[in-house]
């Protein structure tokens, strides 16, 4: 598989490249010729560099369009232009700017080539300890990012494995620079993931952020890589999380430790994205007051303020790890003199592992309707890809990778306009076949929550692999996910008169959850320790509510399959076969998930389903 591709949203490309040439403008004047005579148009259009930013427009121009933006922007303007010709879509566009400044994609790629929860093959970069990779299907992957506005990639794992601890040091240096040349004519500069522990393993035998000779160490080291890769955009770090070494060994805070680096990579013009994904991960599952998420805003938002302007803190979008429905992570709301990033999962973890389909646009309007008027002015997503064939596994699951670029730039989710606008470049469809699938990508996170996770209770998944129902599989280790159900009650009080995890939000937001009568029932469960017989407001008991979403989820995931079956004959057939297999495991996943939390939840209360369907003893 390592060999080809699918050509993916860009097919008129057919998989051709332009030479390679470090001269942005006639760069951008190849991809344009070799796209328009992919489409077959032979339509005028000129390029008119103004500037040097990010932004573009796209203006009709006689008989032809004319493009004007900075050098980047060209670029973009034309993968702009080329997919709205492609797409069917009037490429007038006045001025247009992206909305997140950093847009990057990171992958959790190890050297050994093996992709921390990939779901869709192995590395693209990476194999058996070394960079190894296909230089063309790199400068590929590139392109499809840069049409769709991505600026910066991570390809190693945050959880920085041995060599990849080297990838800064003198003997990998110039691997990672030849790799960054391939991403360079598109705008994307890389970041690497460091080992913060580094220098203990060398001169200074420590790495405290506060040990000056740890700090010229740093200094020497960040000098170096930037005497080798000028543009690279700089480093991120997963610190005192999930077992990885940080500042909190030594005794120092967060800023302090990031100072280390932000200072040092300041000087050159790089940047130090840092993890907030820190909370105690050897929890005792006796201890009733520790509430994890809680974590990250405790851990940060005491620090606002003393962050250097070059740092970024990169935060998941909800309070525990990427649920298919959590609220937001109130750091987000948080900290106004730091500099944010949210943090997205396009890497299927707990959501289906691209074997299921779910389309995440409808849970990214969520967050970003809560986010509205915070200053979070950076995106990071975990990658989908892979060297599978079609990149994401499930070919589906590239509409994810596509809809999170154009978010990216728009700072809205538009998931039917997203999804629309991939389907149309993907695939050759009549509008009923357009509709049904469109419709399909809608559905499925819906579809996914009501077999999985109703009304906002998470973990329920496998413990490790994460995928598949294993109700209690978290509730007595030292992860910090604990249900706590009985025979009486299910839900988690996280309101003043709980663990107080709500109090972390603006009022606004306090109100939308604290009474669980008003409560967005989407997150009863939550922010709520509720008996079963609790009213729902269309009168239905808690239980009846639980036990029909997870009967009605497993039956629409079923009717998935009949519905991609009725694309027979218009998707390409390869295309169709391989996902009818993902449908089918899908379609047994949600019976398995409907089966075992239904019982699971009927052995703890003895309430029969009021409809008298089959729940096991
Ligand atoms: C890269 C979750 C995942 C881990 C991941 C971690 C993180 O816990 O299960 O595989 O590690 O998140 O985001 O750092």
């Amino acid at each position: 598989m390592r060999s080809s591709c699918s050509c993916a949203w860009l097919p008129f490309f057919n998989n051709t490249l332009s030479p390679e040439r470090e001269d942005c403008l006639g760069f951008a004047r190849d991809e344009l010729a070799l796209g328009l005579r992919g489409l077959g148009l032979s339509v005028p259009v000129s390029l008119n560099q103004t500037g040097d930013g990010e932004g573009f427009s796209i203006q009709a121009d006689g008989e032809g369009w004319s493009v004007s933006g900075g050098e980047q922007g060209l670029l973009y303007g034309v993968y702009r232009l080329l997919i709205r010709l492609s797409g069917g879509l009037d490429p007038a566009l006045p001025l247009t700017q992206p909305r997140f400044e950093l847009r990057m994609i990171n992958h959790w790629d190890n050297p050994s080539g093996l992709v921390e929860r990939g779901y869709a093959g192995h590395s693209l970069f990476f194999s058996n300890g070394v960079f190894s990779y296909l230089p063309e299907r790199v400068r590929l992957y590139a392109r499809l990012l840069c049409s769709i506005g991505i600026n910066t990639v991570c390809l190693n794992n945050v959880n920085v494995h041995t060599p990849a601890d080297r990838f800064i040091m003198p003997e990998y240096l110039p691997e990672l620079a030849k790799i960054a040349s391939l991403f360079r004519p598109f705008g994307i500069r890389l970041l690497v993931a460091v080992d913060y522990s580094l220098p203990a393993r060398f001169e200074p035998g420590t790495a405290d952020p506060l040990d000056p000779a740890v700090q010229a160490w740093w200094k020497k080291t960040i000098d170096r890589v930037y005497q080798t890769i000028p543009d690279l955009r700089g480093f991120l770090i997963k610190a005192d999380s999930e077992s990885r070494p940080g500042p909190y060994l030594y005794g120092r805070d967060h800023a302090q430790g990031a100072k280390l680096l932000s200072v040092p990579l300041a000087k050159h013009g790089g940047i130090l994205v840092w993890r907030c994904f820190v909370y105690n991960c050897k929890q005792d599952w006796r201890d009733t007051a520790t509430d994890r998420p809680k974590a990250a805003y405790s851990n940060y938002t005491h620090l606002d303020g003393r962050f250097d302007a070059n740092v970024i803190l990169q935060i998941k979008y909800g309070p525990f790890d990427f649920q298919p429905r959590e609220p937001l992570s109130p750091l987000l709301l948080a900290m106004p003199r730091t500099g944010k990033a949210l943090e997205v999962q396009l890497a299927q973890e707990y959501t289906g592992q691209q074997i299921d389909l779910y389309y995440m646009p409808p849970q990214w309007e969520e967050m970003l309707a809560d986010m509205k008027g915070a200053n979070v002015r950076h995106i990071c997503a975990v990658s989908n890809i892979g060297d599978d064939f079609n990149w994401t596994g499930h070919d589906l699951a590239q509409a994810n990778l596509y809809a999170y670029g154009r978010m990216a730039w728009e700072g809205t989710a538009c998931a039917a306009r997203f999804g629309g606008e991939w389907i149309k470049l993907t695939y050759d469809l009549a509008m009923t076949e357009h509709d049904t699938l469109l419709d399909m990508l809608m559905d499925s996170r819906e579809i996914y929550v009501q077999y999985t996770a109703p009304l906002g209770v998470c973990w329920m998944v496998t413990t490790q692999s994460h995928y598949g129902p294993q109700p209690e599989g978290y509730e007595y280790t030292a992860w910090g996910t604990y249900l706590r159900t009985t025979s009486d009650l299910l839900g988690t009080n996280r309101t003043e008169t709980g663990t107080g995890f709500i109090l972390q939000y603006p009022p606004a937001i306090q109100e939308k959850y604290a009474d669980p009568a008003e409560c967005d029932e989407r997150l009863l469960l939550f922010f709520h320790r509720l008996p079963y017989t609790f009213r729902m407001r269309d009168g239905r008991t808690l239980i009846q509510r639980i036990y029909d979403d997870h009967f009605l989820g497993a039956a629409r995931a079923g009717a998935l399959t009949d519905r991609w079956m009725s694309l027979k004959g218009h998707i390409p057939e390869a295309v169709y076969a391989h996902a009818l297999e993902r449908f089918e495991r899908q379609a047994a996943n949600a019976r398995e998930w409907r089966d075992i939390v239904n019982t699971y939840y009927f052995r703890y209360s003895r309430i029969q389903d009021e409809r008298g369907r089959v729940i096991y003893e």
